[in-house]
């Protein structure tokens, strides 16, 4: 999903970084100030790994990444358990407005700015007012409860038998990983993300034609077998759209990667966001360069050299010295 979580876990400053998190998403989304909405955002993650409870302003301070105003909100929290920022974020009309137009996938914080302007704030007027909404839009507008429902993982589960069943009568050569939240083992997930490919596409190989025909074949079959709904987009390598098996409509990605760099591309959708993070860090310390498509050595001039093969995810652990994590573990 496209909102950003900063990690919870055993976090025991995690009220801070929930206000400072409301307050970077006011920042990025009401005033479009990407300055402040990565401090507060850094501020939060400090926070998230800081061992021990913070007491006080001044101790936040201290850290790298707090500064006097961040702290004094800090202090004001301890000493009334709220913000008076945060309470007038909260009541302000255009704030609420575009908090609730940002609901339907397709609308950012730039459209929703523009209709609130034209006087339009709630879900209702976007009903009303359907010609100033894209394709990708509208379908958001149509499903935005169905997709603020998490997946259960049975349903995915169920979902990919009949991906696996509808791919493999339609060509035995296609592979597929269902990666994100589902892969790390989570009880429930935002959206689905598949991956696929396809031995004859490889990145020596990788003409636009042949992945938009591996790709569009695939969207086809799980259109016509009553899997896929809904396109938002389809683009050569990735499709953005609708599915469902049950009662509730869902948010399904498949990307096309080329063939040699699958355990690449199968790490990255795995994430989590924060694990790939630690990684590609890790990756640069030990002299790679970490990304979706390739894993590849740092050479003496500070430019990266040619891939190294790669067989399977371990391999890339192998390669930095990264101990092995099972996708349960990464978070
Ligand atoms: P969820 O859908 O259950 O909320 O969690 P998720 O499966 O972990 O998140 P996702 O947003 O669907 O992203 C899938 C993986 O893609 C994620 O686990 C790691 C990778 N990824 C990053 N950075 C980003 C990013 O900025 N946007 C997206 N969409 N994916 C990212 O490492
Ligand atoms: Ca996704
Ligand atoms: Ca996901």
């Amino acid at each position: 999903m496209s909102k950003r979580k900063a990690p919870s876990a055993d976090n025991v400053n995690h009220d801070f970084c929930e206000f400072l998190i409301e307050l970077a998403d006011f920042e990025k989304n009401v005033s479009r100030n990407i300055h402040k909405h990565s401090a507060y955002r850094k501020a939060a993650n400090v926070l998230a790994t800081h061992p021990t409870r913070i007491k006080s302003g001044d101790e936040a301070r201290k850290l790298n990444g707090i500064g006097a105003k961040i702290a004094d909100k800090i202090d004001e929290f301890l000493q009334t358990g709220k913000l008076r920022k945060l309470d007038n974020i909260r009541n302000d009309d255009t704030s609420k407005a575009i908090n609730e137009l940002t609901r339907v996938t397709g609308i950012g914080p730039a459209k929703a700015q523009e209709l609130v302007k034209t006087g339009i704030k709630t879900i209702e007027d976007l009903e009303k007012n359907k010609d100033k909404l894209t394709h990708h839009q509208l379908i958001g507008l149509k499903y935005v409860t169905d997709f603020e429902q998490k997946i259960p993982r049975s349903e995915i589960e169920e979902i990919e038998t009949v991906i696996r069943k509808e791919l493999s009568n339609l060509d035995p050569d296609y592979l597929i990983t269902i990666c994100g939240s589902y892969r790390r083992g989570k009880a429930e997930s935002g959206d689905i993300d598949v991956l696929i490919t396809h031995p004859s596409f490889t990145s020596v190989n990788k003409s636009k034609e042949l992945a938009s025909k591996l790709l569009k074949k695939v969207v086809t079959c799980l259109e016509t077998h009553k899997l896929i709904t809904d396109t938002l987009s389809l683009g050569d390598v990735k499709f953005m759209g609708v599915c469902k098996v049950q009662t509730v409509a869902r948010r399904i990605d498949i990307r096309l990667t080329p063939h040699d760099q699958y355990h690449c591309a199968t790490l990255y959708f795995t994430g989590s966001d924060m694990f790939n993070k630690d990684m590609r860090t890790h990756a640069l310390a030990n002299g790679f360069t970490l990304n979706e498509y390739c894993l590849r050595p740092m050479g003496s001039t500070g430019l990266p050299g040619k891939p190294v093969e790669i067989d399977s995810e371990r391999d890339i652990f192998d390669y930095i010295s990264f101990p092995y994590k099972t996708p349960n573990e990464r978070g």
